[in-house]
C-alpha cells in the first residue's frame, strides 16, 4: 500500500463496490467514512457508531482480499478508542487505518472553516497507542493532518506531519481543499520524503496525476467516486421508471441480474454444493415429450404431455413428482406443437426433427444435462413418489422402474416397452436378489416378458457417462435419430449392469383416451 511507486486507492463502501473496484484492476481500496455513512443514508459525522463502521469493513474483507485503508476519522475518541480499534481492525484482516488530526464527533473536511484540531501531543499518543496495538507487523497507521483544511497554514501542517512521523506514523496524510494542488506540492517539496505521502484530489482533482508521481507522492486516494457515480445512476433510473411506469427504457442501461450473480460468486456456490451437497439433491432430469402422441381431439393443438389432469397438465404434474423426490433441474424435450409445452420450473430444450427422429435422438438434446446424477422419463408417465425415491436409493449405475403385474389385453391394450430380465419378480418378501435387464422391446413373447418399462429410469454420475457414450456410439453408427429407449437400453445392457426395479401399479402412462379418464382419477 505504501511502496515506492506511485499507487492508487479506490473508494469502497460495502462488499459490492469493493468487488467492483478489485474488478476494475485496484489493488488497494479506500474504505471511505463519508461514503460509508452515505450509503447507510447518515452524515459523515460519527453518527455510525465505529462498531457498524467494523461490521462494514468485514462484509468487505469478505469480498475482496486486496489491501483495505479504513478512513478511522479521529479515531473515535482518545488514545484509548485507538487501542481497541486497531485491535479490531486487525482481527478483521484490514490493512490499515488513516486517522485525522480533529477532535470526535468529527466534520467533514469540506464543510465549514477552521474546524478545531487535536492538540500535537495528545494526538501523538493516539499515534503511539494505535501503533502499539497492533497485532500484526504489517499493519499500516497514516496519521492524516487537517492544518491547510483549518487554514492554519503550511508551517504548522510540517510540524504537526514531522510530530506524527516521530510518533510512529507509517505515512503522512496531507489534505487539502483548494482547487489546485499548489499547496500539496509545496508540502512534498519541503517535506522532502521523511515518510511516505499520502494525498486525496478530490478537490484539486484537474492535475495531472504525474505531477503528483514526480513529487514523490506515495499513494492517491479516489476518495468517494463510486458512490458518486451510484448516486447520479440510481437517481436516474428511480426518476426514468418512476416517470415511465415501465421498465422498457432502463433495461437495456443497467446490469443484468445475470451480472448480480457473477459478481457475488453464484459460480463459486454451485460448485461447492457439488462438492458438499447429496447426490439426490442435485440430481437433474430429462423428459422427452417431443412426439405427439396421438389422442385425437385431445392432441390436436398440443403434445400429449400438455392435457389437463384435473386443472394441471401431465406435465406439470410430473415436474412435480421428480420435484417432490428431491430433483430441481428439470429439462423438457419438446417438438409437436412445441409452443404449446411449458412447465413451470421446467427448462425447455428443443427437437425440432421430432417427425423424423425417435426418443433417443430427443434424449441426445438435452445431451448438456446427462452430468451426474439424473432421471429419465417419458412425458406421459404418472408414477407415486416411492417409485422414483426407491430408484434414487438404488446403488445401480442405471436403473428402470419396471411393472411385474402381466399387463392384461382388456386393461391396457397398448404395452409399450417390455423388458427381459435375468430374474422375474418375486413376491417373496425374502428374496431381494437384484434383477438385471437383458433386453428390451416393444414386442417381446409372453413367455420371455418379465415386465413392462414404467418409462422411468434413473442414472448415477458414472451411469450418465455410460448413457452420453452410449449416444455418442449411436451418433458414430448412424442410429442417433432412429433409435427408441428400448434399443438404447438393450445395448447400454450388453457392457454394463442395469437394474430392474420390480413394482406392481402405481403408475400409469397416457396412450389412449381411457387413460386419460384413468389419469384423472390419479391422484
Ligand atoms: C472520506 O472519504 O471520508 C475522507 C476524505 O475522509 S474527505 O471526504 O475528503 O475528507
Ligand atoms: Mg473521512
Amino acid at each position: 500500500m505504501l511502496s515506492p511507486a506511485l499507487c492508487f486507492l479506490m473508494e469502497a463502501h460495502n462488499g459490492l463496490s469493493a468487488k467492483i473496484a478489485h474488478e476494475a484492476g485496484f489493488s488497494g481500496l479506500w474504505a471511505s467514512g463519508l461514503t460509508i455513512s452515505a450509503s447507510l443514508g447518515l452524515r459523515d459525522s460519527n453518527e455510525a457508531s465505529w462498531t457498524q463502521v467494523l461490521d462494514v469493513l468485514e462484509y468487505m474483507t469478505d469480498a475482496v482480499d486486496i489491501p483495505i485503508l479504513v478512513d478511522g476519522d479521529t479515531g473515535y475518541g482518545n488514545f484509548n478508542s485507538v487501542r481497541r480499534l486497531v485491535r479490531k481492525l486487525c482481527e478483521r484482516q484490514v490493512a490499515g487505518v488513516c486517522i485525522e488530526d480533529k477532535l470526535f464527533p468529527k466534520t467533514n473536511s469540506f464543510i465549514g472553516e477552521a474546524q478545531p484540531l487535536a492538540d500535537i501531543d495528545e494526538f501523538c499518543g493516539r499515534i503511539k497507542a494505535g501503533k502499539d496495538s497492533q497485532l500484526d507487523d504489517d499493519f499500516v497507521l497514516v496519521a492524516r493532518v487537517e492544518a491547510l483544511i483549518s487554514g492554519r497554514g503550511m508551517e504548522e501542517a510540517l510540524t504537526r506531519a514531522e510530530a506524527y512521523r516521530a510518533a510512529g506514523a507509517d505515512a503522512i496524510l496531507i489534505h487539502s481543499k483548494q482547487s489546485t494542488a499548489t499547496e500539496i506540492l509545496e508540502f512534498t517539496r519541503r517535506w522532502g520524503g521523511r515518510a511516505p505521502v499520502v494525498i486525496v484530489p478530490t478537490m484539486y482533482y484537474a492535475t495531472p496525476t504525474e505531477h503528483f508521481r514526480q513529487a514523490g507522492v506515495s499513494t492517491i486516494i479516489w476518495a468517494n467516486h463510486l458512490m458518486r457515480a451510484s448516486i447520479t445512476a440510481m437517481r436516474e433510473t428511480a426518476r426514468r421508471i418512476h416517470d415511465d411506469q415501465s421498465l422498457v427504457e432502463v433495461e437495456g442501461r443497467v446490469a443484468s441480474v445475470k451480472d448480480i450473480f457473477r459478481l457475488v460468486g453464484n459460480a463459486e456456490l454451485e460448485a461447492a454444493e457439488r462438492r458438499y451437497l447429496p447426490d439426490k439433491a442435485r440430481a437433474r432430469a430429462v423428459v422427452l415429450a417431443a412426439s405427439s402422441g396421438d389422442l385425437g381431439e385431445l392432441t390436436a393443438d398440443r403434445p400429449k404431455c400438455m392435457i389437463d389432469v384435473r386443472g394441471e397438465t401431465l406435465l406439470q404434474r410430473l415436474v412435480g413428482v421428480l420435484n417432490e423426490s428431491g430433483v430441481r433441474e428439470v429439462s423438457v424435450v419438446r417438438g409437436y406443437r412445441k409452443e404449446a409445452v411449458s412447465a413451470h420450473g421446467a427448462r425447455l430444450v428443443d427437437n425440432d426433427r421430432y417427425a423424423e427422429t425417435g426418443e433417443v435422438f430427443s434424449l441426445a438434446q438435452a445431451r448438456d444435462q446427462l452430468e451426474g446424477e439424473a432421471v429419465v422419463a417419458y412425458g406421459d408417465v404418472l408414477f407415486r413418489n416411492f417409485i422414483l425415491d426407491s430408484l434414487m436409493g438404488s446403488r445401480a449405475d442405471i436403473v428402470l422402474a419396471v411393472d411385474a403385474r402381466p399387463p392384461s389385453g382388456a386393461e391396457k391394450p397398448r404395452v409399450r416397452d417390455l423388458v427381459a430380465a435375468d430374474r422375474w419378480y418375486s413376491g417373496d418378501y425374502l428374496d431381494s436378489a437384484p434383477a438385471q435387464l437383458v433386453r428390451m422391446a416393444a414386442d417381446l413373447a409372453g413367455t420371455e416378458a418379465a415386465g413392462e418399462w414404467m418409462g422411468l429410469a434413473r442414472f448415477s454420475a458414472r451411469g450418465t457417462e455410460l448413457l452420453r457414450a452410449e449416444l455418442d456410439a449411436l451418433q458414430a453408427e448412424g442410429l442417433l435419430e432412429t433409435a427408441d429407449m428400448p434399443l438404447l437400453f438393450t445395448r447400454l445392457a450388453v457392457k454394463h449392469p442395469v437394474r430392474v426395479k420390480y413394482f406392481t401399479g402405481h403408475w400409469m402412462d397416457v396412450d389412449t383416451l381411457t387413460d386419460v379418464a384413468a389419469a384423472r382419477n390419479f391422484t
